[in-house]
């Protein structure tokens, strides 16, 4: 199962926001995980902690690309995490290898061609709508069945847009437009996503469902719900900190 480390170039992520919020700290970071054996380095430039507002454009280029040019130059494997599809391009064209697209396609009309044409892994979010509104979209009959028909949605889009099969991986999307009850009705039935016959992708690092107020106080939790996971089939884990998932993977 492979390790997705995070680094979000932004002032306000809810757990590493202002950490790595300028280009000397967020290279340090991205050579630390590496150096901890990262599989792929998960970059972003745009907060989509709930209640999150935009963040234009040209500032999202400039808060990711230098970080992404600087990192390539050690080797590293990169996926760019944004919601759009010039942002992705640029990002791909400085170095990174893959797309982390939060709203499976939905944010932006030209994402998904984009994808195509780039013909790089593209992975696709479950998602409802931006951040700044996207708690009152909770709302589910059975959380597990709509999810992986909205899933089963991005993913004929994703084909239709001319995606190649073997560069799509899908996400439950931990923490999105979802309480505390739903997420852990989609980690209790991971395997039914494992079996929609892609790559699975999960990101619960660190998040409230986890418990306390203090994200950094959910580390343990984290590191357990890696442990849990390892044996289900999943591809990878979107986590904070590298070392520990890589230790209790190897355990
Ligand atoms: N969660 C966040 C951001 N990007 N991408 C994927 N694929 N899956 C996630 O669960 C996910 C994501 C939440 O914000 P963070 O970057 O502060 O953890």
């Amino acid at each position: 199962m492979i390790v997705m480390g995070i680094l979000n170039v932004t002032p306000d992520s809810f757990a590493d926001g202002g950490r790595h919020n300028d280009f000397e700290a967020a290279v340090k970071r991205g050579l630390e995980m590496i150096a901890e054996g990262v599989d792929i380095i998960d970059i972003g430039g745009e907060s989509t902690k709930p209640g999150a507002e935009r963040v234009p454009e040209t500032e999202e280029l400039a808060r990711v690309i230098p970080v992404i040019e600087a990192l390539a130059k050690h080797g590293a494997t990169m996926s760019i995490d944004t919601m759009r599809a010039s942002t992705a391009k640029a990002a791909i064209e400085a170095g990174a290898q893959l797309i982390n697209d939060v709203s499976g396609g939905l944010a932006d009309e030209l994402m998904l061609v984009t994808a195509a044409q780039l013909n790089v892994p593209y992975i696709a979010m479950h998602w409802r709508g931006h951040s700044k509104d996207m708690n009152s979209r909770a709302v589910y009959g059975d959380v597990v069945t709509d999810v992986i028909s909205e899933l089963q949605e991005r993913i004929d889009a994703a084909l239709d847009a001319g995606i190649s099969q073997n560069n799509l991986i899908i996400d439950p999307g931990i923490g999105f437009a979802k309480d505390a009850h739903h997420n852990w009705e989609i980690i209790d039935s991971i395997d039914r996503f494992v079996a929609m016959g892609y790559p699975v992708l999960v990101g619960a690092s660190r998040k409230r469902f986890l418990g306390g107020d203090d994200p950094d106080q959910r580390e343990n939790a984290t590191i357990a719900m890696t442990k849990r996971l390892s044996g289900s089939g999943i591809w990878g884990v979107r986590v904070h900190s590298v070392k520990p998932h890589k230790e209790v993977l190897n355990a």
